[in-house]
C-alpha cells in the first residue's frame, strides 16, 4: 500500500476517469437518462445500453455491473438513488445503500479504484450537503474494515459540490 489517502476528492466528468469502476446514478429501468446516466451511456457507446437490457431494471438502493465499453473503466455499477421526497420515506438508508451494494460489487470484481459521482443530487433533488455526508460516512465506514477498494474517488462535477465532499472528508480524517 502506498501513502496515498484512499477517499479522493476530484471534480470533473466521471466519463473520463481510468479506474477499475465508475458508478453510474441510473434509474430503476437502467436503459439511460439525462445527468451523469446519459453522460455514461453516450460515452460507453451502444453497447452499453445492450448489456443494460438484459439486467431486467434494478431497484433503488440495489446495484448491477456491466463492462465500461468505450469507457476508460473497465466497469459501470449501476445504481438507483432515491428520490428526494422530504426525507421521511427512508431516503437516507435507501442513498447509503446505493454506496454499500456499489463497493460489494466492486470488491466482488475485484476493482481497486472506483469512483462515485454525488448519486441522487441532480434529477432526484437530494439536499447536496446532507447526500455528501452520507457519501463520505458510507464509504469510509465500508472501507476502513477492509483492504479492498483500495482507493475511492469522489467525482464532483463541480466546485462548489466538491468543497461539500472535502469539507466532509477533513472532518472524518480530524473526528
Ligand atoms: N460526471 C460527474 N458528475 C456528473 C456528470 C458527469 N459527467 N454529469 C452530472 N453529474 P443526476 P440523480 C452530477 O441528475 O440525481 C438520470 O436521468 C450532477 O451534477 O445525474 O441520481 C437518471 O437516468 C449531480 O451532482 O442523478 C435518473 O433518471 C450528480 O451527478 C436520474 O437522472 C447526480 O445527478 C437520477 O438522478
Amino acid at each position: 500500500m502506498n501513502d496515498r489517502p484512499r477517499i479522493q476528492v476530484h471534480t470533473g466528468d466521471i466519463t473520463k476517469l481510468a479506474v477499475d469502476a465508475i458508478v453510474n446514478a441510473a434509474n430503476t429501468s437502467l436503459l439511460g437518462g439525462g445527468g451523469v446516466d446519459g453522460a455514461i451511456h453516450r460515452a460507453a457507446g451502444r453497447e452499453l445500453e445492450f448489456e443494460c437490457r438484459m439486467l431486467n431494471g434494478c431497484k433503488v438502493g440495489e446495484a448491477k455491473i456491466t463492462k465500461g465499453y468505450e469507457l476508460p473503466a473497465r466497469y459501470v455499477i449501476h445504481t438507483v438513488g432515491p428520490v428526494w421526497q422530504g426525507g421521511g420515506k427512508g431516503e437516507a438508508e435507501l442513498l447509503a445503500s446505493c454506496y454499500i451494494r456499489s463497493l460489494e460489487l466492486a470488491t466482488a470484481n475485484d476493482c481497486r479504484t472506483v469512483a462515485f459521482p454525488a448519486i441522487s443530487t441532480g434529477v432526484y433533488r437530494y439536499p447536496k450537503d446532507e447526500a455528501t455526508q452520507i457519501a463520505v460516512d458510507t464509504v469510509s465506514t465500508f472501507i476502513e474494515k477492509r483492504t479492498m477498494p483500495e482507493a475511492v474517488t469522489f467525482c464532483c462535477f463541480d466546485d462548489q459540490t466538491a468543497e461539500l465532499y472535502r469539507q466532509a472528508v477533513a472532518a472524518l480524517r480530524k473526528g
